[in-house]
């Protein structure tokens, strides 16, 4: 435990125990360290996962996959890579002046369970959500930081309004936590508690000439749901299909934008491969494509209960919000990691949707991947003919969430890796590097693969951690260059952008990593009992932008946006590498595997 250092006396602390030296008691705490230790001596050593799960299958020695030959499957990001690779460093940063479309979408994004707190409020318990029993279970959080309270918006109301007002945002995307409207998910019992609070934030919303985006689904499961099996058991196509009915039936009338599923590939990976979310499960194999599959199927059903019975009166847009790095092949020339950098996951749960079916490329990489590992047959399902025609163009427009681009090479011996340029700034998360060129490729790809339809883009933002300091450069230089290569996406290469989300309102609960890795515009003091706002510098920057709608030419007169301090020019980074520095990771710098292709 932490103890006496000589002649450091308290400060340095070697502890598994934390100690408070202010409490004449001497209570001792235990650190996430402890929980680990203790594993460890359980186990004697260190288990391999894999082995727990793969016992009697026989696992074939690493291998090098057959590189799949260029022209056997047709490629968006062919298209991209030969437009782009040509581009020097010089060119891809160069800034672009212009203006968005005229009635754009500006936002900023938050989610239920990151913001509301009143976790057990007004009916939501007692059979709360998967997010609620994950927090409550020691060891998952950093901290032991919950979101029983988080930033309390369940009661400040008003100054999240205001907060958005300061922003001048046209739009607010928020989600609605299953579990407070359908306690124990099903309709057996609709909790009108519930619905009120979230009819009063739209009616405040509206009130405030704020038009919201509605997300059915940002990950907190009702817990009865997962005790019968969650998105494992595909009865929940059928329970997700009447809790977005009565929303849409309830809430509908107030909404123009519904979002049915945030970033199913975080539920399927770090849910139920990685067991870092909730609902905590580590089993790979068949699992995660499994749940993917269901998730998948119950968009489908929302969307078509929208389009039956509510879009004549409602006439309203519903889709999906995918999570897409962008891959760079480490060389584009290099055959093998053209093919790794090409086989990247937003096709898993975009290409059923705008295309029809997986890809051919998908369904190819997890055949091999499972002969290989000692299976007879593919682990991803399959859709029927009839699934594939009835999930086939549910979409009104393509919801994308974006943060950082990896680059991605073949490894003779683990398949694909990724791995970061150590040029690229880094942030206070360790898998998010400052990548803006990366954004404007990957809606160019999206444009050529799926069709061309109308993107808006649901979440970019950047972390700090550590001191707090609200004058945040890197974020509004994340931001300036984000927004500029999104303007020459729009402009440039004619990508049907339609809007643009920032993320996030607040500093939040930020899942596994609790309350240290800091999104917010507005920092939220967590010693304040009141959890007061307070606007960081990127608030205003933001802002600027909004007015400006875009970046116009400084030669076309003074407006907003020139009396912000524009990182445009070079010399301006070095007070960022500076601060990035201190934000850096130095474990994280070894590469990546990826499952599961
Ligand atoms: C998104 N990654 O999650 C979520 O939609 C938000 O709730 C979250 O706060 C935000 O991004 C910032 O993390 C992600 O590891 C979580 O690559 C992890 C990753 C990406 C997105």
């Amino acid at each position: 435990m932490d103890g006496f250092e000589g002649n450091k006396g308290y400060s340095e602390r070697f502890g598994l125990h934390q100690v408070d030296f202010v409490d004449g008691n001497r209570p001792r705490t235990p650190k996430q360290s402890a929980y680990f230790f203790a594993q460890i001596i359980e186990q004697n050593g260190f288990v391999s996962r894999k082995q727990d799960h793969f016992e009697g299958v026989k696992i074939s020695p690493p291998r090098r996959s057959t590189p799949l030959p260029p022209s056997e499957v047709p490629s968006a990001s062919k298209v991209v890579w030969e437009k782009f690779t040509p581009q020097k460093k010089f060119d891809r940063q160069m800034y672009h002046y212009g203006n968005f479309s005229q009635n754009f979408l500006w936002g900023v994004s938050s989610s239920a369970y990151q913001i509301e707190g009143g976790w057990n409020a007004d009916g939501k318990g007692p059979s709360l959500s998967i997010w609620d029993k994950f927090t409550h279970t020691p060891g998952n959080i950093l901290q032991h930081d919950t979101g029983d309270i988080a930033c309390n918006s369940y009661n400040k109301m008003e100054d999240d309004i205001a907060a958005l007002k300061k922003v001048k945002v046209s739009h607010y995307r928020f989600s609605v936590s299953w579990p407070r409207i359908l306690p124990d998910g099903t309709t057996e019992y609709i909790n009108q508690a519930g619905l009120n609070y979230y009819k009063k934030l739209l009616d405040s919303l509206i009130a405030a000439n704020i038009q919201p985006q509605v997300t059915l689904y940002h990950w907190d499961l009702p817990q009865a749901l997962q005790d019968v099996g969650g998105w494992e058991n595909e009865t929940i196509i059928e329970r997700f299909r009447d809790y977005a009915d009565i929303l849409f039936e309830n809430l509908g009338p107030k909404v123009q934008l519904w979002i049915t599923f945030n970033e199913p590939f975080i539920i399927a990976i770090l849910g139920h491969v990685q067991g870092t979310h909730a609902p905590g499960i580590d089993r790979p194999d068949t699992l995660p494509y499994i749940v993917s599959h269901n998730i998948i199927k119950a968009h489908a059903e929302a969307w078509h209960v929208y389009n039956d019975k509510y879009r004549a009166s409602q006439n309203g847009m519903v889709s999906i919000t995918v999570n897409a790095d962008w891959a760079e092949p480490r060389n584009p020339y290099k055959q093998e990691d053209y093919d790794a950098a090409r086989s990247f996951y937003l096709g898993w749960y975009a290409h059923p949707i705008f295309n029809g079916d997986y890809s051919p490329l998908m369904k190819r990489s997890v055949l091999e991947q499972s002969l290989a590992g000692g299976l007879t047959k593919s682990r991803l399902p399959e859709f029927t003919p009839e699934e594939i025609k009835r999930i086939n163009g549910t979409y009104d427009y393509f919801g994308l969430n974006h943060y950082c681009t990896k680059s991605w090479t073949n490894s003779c011996y683990r398949g694909v890796v990724l791995l970061r340029d150590r040029t690229w700034l880094e942030s206070g998360s360790h898998w998010l590097t400052m990548t803006p060129f990366g954004l404007r490729r990957l809606l160019k790809f999206i444009k050529h693969e799926f069709g061309n339809p109308p993107i808006i883009i649901t979440e970019n933002g950047v972390s700090e951690n550590g001191p707090v300091d609200l004058n945040d450069v890197h974020r509004k230089y994340f931001y300036e260059k984000y927004i500029n290569q999104v303007l020459k996406a729009y402009l440039l290469d004619d990508v049907n952008v339609i809007g643009y989300t920032a993320w996030s309102l607040l500093d939040n609960l930020e899942w596994a990593v609790g309350y240290t890795e800091r999104f917010g515009l507005f920092y939220v003091n967590r010693s304040d009992p009141d959890l007061s706002r307070t606007p960081k510098a990127s608030v205003s920057f933001y802002s600027s932008i909004i007015s400006c709608n875009g970046f116009p030419d400084p030669a076309s007169g003074t407006h907003e946006l020139t009396k912000q301090k524009l990182c445009e020019k070079r010399t301006s980074l070095y007070g960022l590498f500076a601060r990035t520095a201190l934000m850096s990771h130095p474990q994280e710098r070894s590469p990546t595997f990826l499952f599961p292709l």
